[in-house]
């Protein structure tokens, strides 16, 4: 429904590389609601607890060390079909496979440094955002544009 979360953050390639404007444009421009967002310098500890799943694959390590180069800005976004849409917007994992006009698509040329992550499912988006933020940083704000964007 129109509440459903999920978690986003530009990668530390993305915030190196001045595309964090960009990036939440485009979030905004599709009409997605902005409930938090924060510069975070992440910790090993959260890096590797935010990629578990991916705890047995070769790049696991450098995947962390990569997330942990620079600052990252976290950010959850609100809306209609939400997770769906924030994969549609960002693109295939690997920027080779990415459409253009999609972030990833336009934007970077490695798997390695793909500028962006977004959260793959309805669940995963909870747990990443229980992760990344305590619940007071959560905003709920009257969105006055969301009776011009669905019923
Ligand atoms: O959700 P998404 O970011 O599109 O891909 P995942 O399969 O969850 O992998 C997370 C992250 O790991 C990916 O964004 C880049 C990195 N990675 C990699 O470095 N090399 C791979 N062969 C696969 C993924
Ligand atoms: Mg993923």
């Amino acid at each position: 429904g129109e509440h459903e979360r999920t978690f986003l953050a530009v990668k530390p390639d993305g915030v190196q590389r001045r595309l964090v404007g960009e990036i939440v444009r485009r979030f905004e421009r599709k009409g997605f609601k902005l409930v938090a967002l924060k510069l975070v310098q992440a910790s090993d500890k959260l890096l590797r607890e935010h990629y578990a799943g991916l705890r047995e694959r070769p790049f696991y390590g450098r995947l962390v060390d990569y997330m942990r180069s620079g600052p990252v800005v976290a950010m959850v976004w609100q809306g209609l079909d939400v997770v769906r849409a924030a994969r549609a917007l960002i693109g295939a994992t690997d920027p080779a496979d990415a459409a253009p006009g999609t972030i990833r698509g336009d934007f970077c040329v490695e798997v390695g440094k793909n500028v962006i992550h977004g959260s793959d499912s309805v669940e995963s988006a909870r747990r990443e955002i229980a992760l990344w933020f305590r619940g007071e940083e959560l905003l709920c704000w009257e969105d006055s544009a969301q009776h011009w964007l669905h019923e």
